[in-house]
């Protein structure tokens, strides 16, 4: 794994990297469910868990293949071989592949077999003769083209007292001699290879091979971080907007303890995306290709991108996999250039219904078009909360469009823009079942009391975020218990494409209570009560908490 980290780093391909590579390949295999399950369980720590379960099964597959190859060398080669090649194919298999990607996985398995032959030099390539067969066919002893010399399958099988030249050059430290020859039974003649190997050498080989390992596994990662893009992106200046942000409210931030910030910082903003390393995408390198059903297709530079007018807007994105009550949503202010000017001047022909975007990674998002041309401030976003795009977050550029879910509308490491349509083109996530259109549902949620909270009998502040993107927030309502729902007072908005804090006095008496909550949005429509998961276009139902007041 060291040495094939290392090729990696020498390529500088992070896609070619055997780990790296079968972690994307299990990201993509992973069925939705499980998927939504580690995303529930996990958020944005989910690729730290895979790496750590991906860890584990490379410990039992290397223990695996070792005991393999203690009894038969050649069943550890071939266990190797499978090894390298479940590295190959994975490489092979990702969207940005390129032949060269073969090379890590198949060095690495290469090392391994190297490094197994010299930790197991008793052991045979080919099965050893049974006492009967071997009078029969002394031929099928000597190994054809293995690592065995003829001498070392003699002084095993058959040279009464001559031991092969591996016991290490004290004989005073070699363990137990496994064969004093005449008294010995033919069973007992059965050679123990780490044993005959002699302790001392087997320790100084594996510590070499571990060496070996570190020191290239290390030097890899070192050289797959010359590609790191931070610095780059600490030296960007990004342009004013020239149609800056309406004014946010002042009350538009509830002041009640624990409340959810209106405006997410770029810390703390949720992160939900296929790539188990981040792109590091240069801007002097970027280029956004805008084609497919359009008179006039173009290419641009990031340069070309910052000399468009550009607008800021505070818009709020959120996630698919979101539960009722969780937190993959957040509100940023996002600068960038207007798309459909961009869409419109390269004239996009009758019959197109579809954008089809590809990251850098070969990602890929489907977005209505319709969406983008309607008038919303659909984005290619630049900047966000004042900075350049955080590289977690799509630098150097990202879609953003407001009332649609990330995963069908904010592209982040953006480089490929196609108009089709549904009818011709895929994107990732609707090939695996998630809906074509999806307009975010209406979501509310209690922030403040958090669940389970003990509270004292009296006053108590409720308070919480509500969001219906690009439609609006027309009404919170909450309720305890089974009583009446009661309408929650509404924080001032800077427009219809954030969310929105609400905020209600209770007059909480003691006993264990459910509190619940449930928006309308400005089309009417209240939130249904029915739970439904993520999957095929977003969760619905009724946030509640449970607490307790003494
Ligand atoms: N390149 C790329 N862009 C992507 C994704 C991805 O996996 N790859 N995930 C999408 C999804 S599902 C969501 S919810 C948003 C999340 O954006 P954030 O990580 O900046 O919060 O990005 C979207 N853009
Ligand atoms: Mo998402």
């Amino acid at each position: 794994m060291g040495v094939a980290e290392l090729a990696a780093g020498a390529l500088g391909r992070v896609s070619s990297s055997p780990l790296l590579a079968v972690g994307a390949g299990f990201i993509d295999l992973t069925p939705v469910w499980l998927k939504d399950f580690a995303i529930r369980r996990f958020g944005s720590d989910d690729k730290t868990v895979l790496l750590i379960g991906l860890g584990a099964g490379i410990v039992v597959a290397a223990l695996g293949i070792g005991v393999l190859g203690r009894r038969r060398l050649a069943w550890g080669l071939i266990g190797l071989a499978v090894f390298g090649t479940v590295g190959v194919v994975a490489a092979l298999t990702r969207p940005v592949a390129e032949p060269v990607d073969a090379v890590p996985s198949t060095v690495g398995a290469l090392a391994g077999m190297a490094a197994l032959t010299l930790l197991t030099p008793g052991a045979r390539l080919f099965p050893k003769p049974t006492p009967e067969s071997r009078d029969a066919a002394p031929a099928t002893a000597t190994p054809a083209g293995g690592n065995a010399t003829e001498a070392e399958v003699r002084g095993w099988t058959d040279g009464p007292g001559r031991r092969p030249d591996t016991t290490g050059p004290e004989p005073a430290t070699a363990p137990e001699p496994a064969m004093e020859p005449e008294q010995d039974s033919e069973a007992e003649r059965v050679p123990t290879p780490g044993v005959e190997m002699g302790r001392r050498r087997v320790l100084l080989t594996g510590a070499g091979v571990l060496g070996v390992a570190v020191v290239s596994g290390v030097s890899g990662r070192v050289l797959l971080r010359r590609g790191d893009v931070s610095s780059v992106r600490a030296d960007v200046r990004l342009p004013r907007p020239a149609d800056p942000a309406p004014a946010v409210p002042a009350g538009a931030q509830v002041r009640v303890p624990g409340m959810t910030p209106f405006r997410t910082s770029n810390a703390d903003f949720y992160r939900v995306d296929t790539a188990l390393v981040l792109p590091q995408v240069d801007p002097r390198d970027w280029t956004l290709r805008i084609h497919g059903m359009l008179a006039h297709p173009v290419e641009l530079t990031f340069d070309d991108l910052l000399r468009q007018p550009l607008i800021e807007r505070d818009i709020t994105l959120s996630c698919v996999s979101n539960q009722v009550g969780g937190v993959l949503a957040g509100n940023a202010r996002w600068l960038g250039v207007p798309l459909a000017p961009l869409l419109r001047r390269a004239g996009v022909r009758p019959g197109a219904d579809q954008i089809l975007s590809r990251s850098s990674d070969g990602m890929t998002l489907s977005t209505p078009l319709e969406s983008v041309l309607d008038g919303r401030d659909a984005l290619l976003a630049v900047g966000m909360n004042g900075e350049p795009l955080p590289v977690a977050h799509g630098f150097p550029a990202r879609m953003v469009v407001p009332g649609l879910y990330g995963y069908v509308s904010a592209t982040k490491w953006v480089v490929d823009l196609k108009v089709t349509r549904f009818a011709a083109d895929q994107a990732y996530w609707t090939r695996r079942g998630y809906a074509e259109r999806a307009p975010v549902k209406t979501f509310s949620r209690i922030d403040v009391p958090k669940p389970f909270a003990r509270l004292t009998a009296g006053p108590i502040t409720v308070a919480g975020t509500a969001w219906a993107q690009h439609r609006g927030i027309d009404a919170v309502e909450w309720q305890v218990d089974d009583g009446p729902w009661r309408p929650a007072r509404l924080a001032p908005v800077p427009g219809i494409d954030t969310w929105r804090q609400w905020v209600a006095e209770w007059d909480a008496l003691p006993g264990s209570h459910t509190l619940r909550v449930r928006a309308t949005d400005k089309t009417g429509t209240t939130q249904p009560e029915h739970r439904s998961p993520p999957v095929p276009d977003g969760a619905t139902g009724w946030h509640s908490v449970v607490v307790t007041v003494t």
